[in-house]
């Protein structure tokens, strides 16, 4: 008998990073640019204008540092068919042709029940269906549970596992409050098992963190990690500035 723990789904989640392709944009005579990003700024405005509804969900668009990106937009939707109809909404807008695809990931918020479905009604509710949270920073990575000859997380008994997740969350808990963090499974979904996305008001925070789980064992034997994007919310304004500017 296999004993793969429960788990329950919230939002479905599209990471889309894109890299501005300057010397093309560059060439464009600026009143193109500027139509160009008005169009851009009213997609992304529609696209956060669901905020408003419950259970509606959430999107923001950051900048991101170093060449594997510039720009990055995060969605959480309750139908993953929305998440289509986003990434086709930014391809039809006519500044497309100049944002290169850099990385994207689909995924979908989980929790797993590995200390049981203990939490009140209302808290599940917030941790499956969260708004974006509106920290300055955001920190993204896909990554395995390692399947080796000597470390097998998938072979491990429940017991086990749950041990160690326990160790995690203690490890991750001590970080609660500058950290928010969104664990979203994409088995089956996408080329990596989870989706970690961190927020925090200031990148040290990522660094401590991570360096940190880095020698609890669910990570230390278990983890595998992807390439790690680094975003700043990024305004109307700060888009404007950063196309414009
Ligand atoms: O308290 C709870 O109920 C939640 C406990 C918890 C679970 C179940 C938890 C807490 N995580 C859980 C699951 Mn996590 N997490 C990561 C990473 O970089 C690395 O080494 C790993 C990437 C970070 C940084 C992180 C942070 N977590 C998971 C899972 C699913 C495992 C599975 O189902 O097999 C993964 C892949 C994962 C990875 N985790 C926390 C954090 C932080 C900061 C917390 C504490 C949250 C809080 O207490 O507010």
């Amino acid at each position: 008998e296999v004993e793969a723990p429960e788990t329950i789904e919230g939002y479905w989640v599209l990471h889309d990073f894109r890299r501005i392709d300057w010397p093309r944009w560059r060439s464009l005579p600026e009143a193109a640019r500027s139509r160009l990003l008005e169009e851009l700024l009213g997609f992304l405005g529609e696209c956060a204008s669901v905020e408003g509804v419950e259970r509606g969900g959430s999107s923001r668009a950051y900048r991101v540092i170093t060449q594997k990106a510039d720009l990055a937009v995060i969605h959480f939707r309750p139908d993953p068919a929305q998440l289509f109809d986003l990434q086709a909404g930014l391809w039809r807008c006519g500044i497309a042709d100049f944002l290169l695809p850099a990385y994207s990931y689909f995924s979908v918020i989980e929790l797993s029940l590995y200390r049981g479905p203990s939490s009140r009604p209302e808290v599940m509710e917030r941790r499956l269906y969260p708004r974006i949270p509106d920290r300055r920073y955001m920190c993204f990575y896909p990554m395995n549970k390692r399947r080796g000859e000597r470390y097998n997380w998938y072979d491990l008994p429940a017991s086990e596992r749950r041990e160690m997740m326990k160790g995690h969350g203690r490890v991750g808990h001590k970080y609660a409050e500058q950290v928010t963090q969104i664990i979203t499974g994409s088995q089956g979904l996408d080329d990596w098992e989870w989706g970690v996305t961190l927020f925090a008001d200031h990148p040290i925070h990522f660094k401590k963190l991570v360096y940190e789980m880095r020698f609890d064992p669910a990570s230390s034997r278990y983890a595998e990690f992807g390439p790690f994007y680094i975003g700043m919310t990024a305004s109307p304004q700060d888009i404007t500035a950063l196309l414009l500017g």
